[in-house]
């Protein structure tokens, strides 16, 4: 596998210096990040991402990510026009030679949190979510921000976007989603470029808003609804983990060969539909990360994959979830099990 770190361009506090110096790490996770949703990435931009990457000997080996605009997740007639638009970007990331792309499809926000800061036991501090907190949160008073979250919008404007949601249900969001998928698709094939889709995270409704890349049917029905290797997951422990009905085995069973990218994180559950991130290792959190990575290696995926989030240890400070320490150490972790595996496979 291709052992990666996510970095937030040159405004990131971690150095691509310091990612080079952990063991075993190969590709760099980036994106652009100041293109408006549903604008073209220039091919400039995109080469001059790729040359600071590779200055530091690492590949450029996945786009994490390529916003997808509201106005496809809603069906609009002005979708087509976005999706044209997307679809260049993907020719663009292609001719600059970057063939894998993460995406979601989650409505109005994307990864959503209560506390970036909840201690652990251990004294250090990670991400955390809480049903019952987020059930009496207005997301529209600004209470709660959260790094993932596109920010541009003003309070009114989030507010008519969200309504607009109301009366949607899951199954109109899937169609949407399948709409999206049959058209750029063909394309990604053309480029012989990968799509990745990220699960819902959490993996259920939130704000009232609906979601459908949360379990294994919906991983399916996307997955074959357009029966092609460029229509892809980003196989993600810790969101699919954090619902425990969601079996993390099964999900990579029937996903195989349509697993373009891993996301690998920790998290213990704490209650229904509420969970606090953890370090990588089996001992601290609810998820098999031995027994995921072991499956990974027998089901012959050799792609990238990186250290989800990590807590807040030895004092760092920094972007919550994706400071540098303890990423480096869910690494070396993760790197520890894919060589045992391999070795004895
Ligand atoms: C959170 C990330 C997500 C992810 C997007 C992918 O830390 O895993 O923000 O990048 O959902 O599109």
């Amino acid at each position: 596998m291709e052992m990666s770190f996510r970095w937030y361009g040159n405004d990131d506090p971690v150095r691509l210096e310091d990612i080079r110096q952990i063991p075993g790490m190969k590709g760099i996770v980036s994106a652009i990040y100041n293109i408006p949703v549903g604008e073209i990435w220039p091919i400039e931009e995109i080469k001059e991402l790729k040359k600071a990457v590779e200055l530091h000997q690492f590949k450029l080996n996945v786009i994490e990510s390529v916003p997808v605009h509201e106005d496809i997740k809603l069906g609009l007639a002005s979708r087509d026009h976005y999706i044209e638009k997307y679809k260049t970007t993907l020719r663009n990331l292609s001719r600059a030679g970057i063939k894998t792309v993460c995406y979601n499809f989650m409505p109005v926000f994307d990864w959503t949190r209560t506390s970036l800061n909840a201690p652990l036991s251990d004294g250090s501090h990670s991400l955390s979510y809480d049903e019952e907190t987020i059930k009496k949160l207005n997301p529209i008073s600004g209470e709660l921000t959260l790094p993932g979250w596109d920010l541009s919008y003003q309070s009114d404007q989030l507010n008519d976007l969200m309504n607009k949601y109301k009366e949607m249900t899951e199954d109109e969001l899937m169609d949407h989603l399948i709409y999206f998928l049959e058209q750029i698709v063909p394309v990604a094939e053309e480029e012989d470029m990968k799509l990745a889709i990220h699960p819902d995270d959490p993996p259920w409704s939130v704000f009232g808003l609906p979601r459908v890349v949360t379990n294994r049917k919906n991983v399916e029905t996307l997955l074959n609804s357009v029966h092609s290797k460029a229509n892809g997951l980003t196989f993600c422990t810790g969101s699919f983990g954090a619902l425990p009905e969601n079996d993390l085995l099964s999900i990579i069973e029937i996903a195989t060969d349509r697993i373009h990218f891993v996301h690998a994180r920790n998290v213990k559950w704490t209650g229904a539909k509420s969970f606090q991130e953890t370090s990588h290792s089996i001992h601290d959190g609810s998820l098999p990360m031995v027994e995921v990575m072991k499956k990974l290696v027998q089901s012959g995926y050799e792609g990238p994959i990186r250290p989800d989030h990590g807590r807040m240890i030895w004092g760092e400070e920094g972007r919550p979830g994706y400071g540098l320490y303890d990423r480096a150490l869910g690494a070396t972790y993760l790197n520890g099990i894919i060589d045992t595996c391999k070795s004895i496979e």
